[in-house]
């Protein structure tokens, strides 16, 4: 996208999350759902499509243009942006990234319009962290599969128009090389939705587990048409996904820091502002000094990502880096506000909440130091 139209796009997002979602936050937090009219806003805006090429009626931003869209949906109640967020990334980028031709022109303007939303099903209730184990079968009948097995904690599924569903169509291959990446129509028979997970925080934001029982779908619904795939689509698409989830970590970390300089202003203590203290203003610069390096991290793997790079270990770095700099950023956010920053009524309390899940989601801190770690050792010759 040119400069100059990019710039109005940023705008006018940064403007639709201040002037319509930030005065919104507290009603999605109390009803526990996006309202519709917004939803039919970030619609008419676009924001389905940000990441789908223009050809089948996207915005085609690359990953730099991407993650600054995303840094302005995080600056609000995270559940927002989880309305577009796996039509934006995981759920669409399989089929943007290794789908034919007659896959992308069949789903993505319907993802890219908003009528479909995307939805990614990998984790499963023994599967979560060790993504090759899953079980979910798909059993090859004639010119069709069949679909059998849970998947777990599946964001957007109760909204959405199709799933990329990773399954064991290999069923005497273990592992990562007997899996196939299946896209699937949300009103395929044989598909039930689990009720939605109740959480710990994201209010709005919606989960729920997917039952597979005998779902058939045409043996061509296999996402670039070679079975045995599925698990490097999915490692292709979470490597995108993951400085994405970066890049909202900035956002939420800027609004926290936000909210806490405000509070530091605001707040008397001792006859003076509280941000007058030093331990406040050390736990001030802790913070923006953080957020600075994720920033830093995001600007650069998202430009070596655009430039073709392999990235994966260094996605792996910001991701982990990006949102456990946000735990630490909200914690401080909550302190600052002192008791009032536990209860309900403030919004760090709330965000505190929500983004304790940016560390668990499209891979743990933990996995991404796997990832960090064996590439390294694996470099200086260590079979790990
Ligand atoms: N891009 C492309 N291909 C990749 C890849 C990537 N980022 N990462 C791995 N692969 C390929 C490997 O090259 C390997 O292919 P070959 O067998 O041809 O060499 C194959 O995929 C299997 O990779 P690997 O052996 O590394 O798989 P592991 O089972 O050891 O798993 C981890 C690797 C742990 C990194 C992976 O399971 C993972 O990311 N787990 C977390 C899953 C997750 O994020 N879940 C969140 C749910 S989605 S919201």
């Amino acid at each position: 996208m040119d400069t100059e139209t990019y710039q109005l796009l940023r705008g006018s997002v940064r403007r639709f999350v201040e002037e319509r979602l930030m005065p919104r936050e507290d009603q999605v937090e109390a009803d526990d759902a996006v309202p519709d009219d917004i939803v039919a806003e970030m619609r008419e805006l676009g924001l389905f499509g940000l990441t789908i090429p223009e050809q089948y009626g996207g915005l085609g931003l690359n990953v730099k243009e991407e993650a600054g869209v995303v840094f302005e949906l995080g600056r609000t109640s995270l559940a927002f942006r989880s309305v577009i967020g796996t039509t934006v990334g995981i759920g669409s980028q399989g089929i943007v990234i290794d789908g034919t031709e007659k896959q992308k022109r069949e789903w993505l303007p319907r993802l890219a319009s908003g009528e479909a939303i995307a939805s990614f099903a990998l984790t499963e209730p023994d599967a979560g962290s060790d993504a090759a184990s899953i079980s979910t079968t798909a059993t090859l009948a004639g010119d069709h599969y069949r679909l059998n097995g849970t998947k777990r904690y599946i964001t957007n599924a109760p909204r959405a128009g199709m799933f990329t569903v990773m399954a064991r169509s290999e069923v005497n291959t273990r592992g990562a090389a007997g899996i196939s990446a299946f896209i699937v129509a949300a009103d395929t028979p044989g598909i039930v939705l689990g009720k939605p997970d109740k959480k710990m925080g994201q209010r709005g934001a919606v989960i729920s587990d997917v039952i597979f029982d005998d779902c058939r779908v045409p043996a061509d619904a296999i996402i670039g048409g070679v079975p045995g795939r599925g698990f490097k689509t999915a490692m292709k698409v979470l490597d995108r996904g993951r400085i994405h989830i970066s890049a909202l970590a900035c956002g939420m970390a800027d609004r926290l820091l936000e909210e806490s300089v405000q509070y530091a202003i605001e707040r008397r203590q001792f006859g003076r502002a509280i941000g007058e203290f030093q331990l406040i203003q050390g736990m001030l610069a802790d913070s923006r000094t953080e957020l600075y390096a994720a920033q830093t991290m995001v600007a650069d793997v998202a430009r070596r990502y655009d430039l073709g790079e392999k990235v994966s270990e260094e996605v792996a770095c910001t991701k982990y880096f990006s949102t456990e700099a946000l735990g630490r950023i909200a914690d401080r956010a909550v302190q600052i506000h002192g008791g009032a920053g536990y209860m309900n009524a403030t919004k760090v309390e709330r965000f505190y909440r929500d983004v304790r899940v940016l560390r668990i989601y499209e891979g743990t801190s933990q996995i991404q130091q796997i990832i960090i770690s064996r590439g390294l050792l694996r470099k200086a010759g260590l079979g790990v």
